[in-house]
């Protein structure tokens, strides 16, 4: 059984990128060659120097008990779990574990710039116990199956949207929830992360 720390992982990245954008703030020529820089005229990064906006602070958090889903069940969280079995999900009890938003060009789906807002998947993976396992299975309800490194959720502000430009998000949307990656803020090799980009989510297993 694995009892990484994972979460602690988190702080140095965000440390790191906090420092980044700080010099890029300062105007100082290195922090400004670290931080991406779109093409000219796309719009800046999101504002905040973790990539992300905070919108709602989480009513559910790590070690509180988990809700039993009243709406529509959206996400089975399954695998190495401290509770040991399988968590079922629906929209409301995601949202309760803190609201983020950023901007991203969706050029794979929406096919042009959206706001997408959600959970930051690690939160959501620490609220439903999952503190340890180097590897996300994903499903989606087409069958469509992604591994996400841990790794990549520990680095990232790697988002469970749940909703797209203020909408919720249908099954025709890609919905009712997608897996987000932040590439406005990281440079992120599109050949490795176009895949992890998971829509129509389905299932994750924690491995
Ligand atoms: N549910 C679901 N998500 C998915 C896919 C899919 O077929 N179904 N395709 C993935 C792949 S392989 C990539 S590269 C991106 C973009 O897919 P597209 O080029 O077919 O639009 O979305 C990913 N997310
Ligand atoms: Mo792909």
């Amino acid at each position: 059984m694995s009892t990484t720390p994972s979460r602690r992982r988190t702080a140095p990245a965000l440390v790191a990128a906090a420092a980044v954008a700080l010099l890029a703030l300062t105007g100082c020529a290195s922090g400004q060659a670290a931080a991406r820089s779109g093409p000219a005229g796309s719009a800046a990064p999101s504002a905040s120097p973790t990539g992300y906006t905070v919108v709602a602070q989480p009513t559910l958090r790590p070690g509180d008990p988990l809700p039993e889903p009243t709406g529509t069940v959206v996400l089975t969280v399954s695998g190495e779990l401290a509770g040991g079995k399988a968590v079922h999900l629906d929209l409301a009890t995601i949202e309760k574990m803190g609201l983020v938003e950023y901007s991203v060009d969706d050029k794979q789906a929406e096919g042009h710039r959206v706001t997408f807002r959600g959970v930051l998947l690690r939160s959501l993976l620490d609220t439903v116990g999952a503190t340890g396992g180097t590897t996300l299975h994903t499903t989606a309800i087409n069958d469509y199956a992604v591994d996400i490194p841990m790794s990549d959720v520990d680095q990232y502000p790697v988002m469970l949207a749940t909703s797209v430009d203020g909408q919720r998000m249908t099954v025709e949307r890609y919905g009712p929830t997608r897996v987000v990656y932040p590439t406005d803020s990281f440079d992120l090799d599109p050949v490795t992360y176009d895949p992890r980009w998971i829509w129509q989510l389905k299932s994750l297993e924690v491995e």
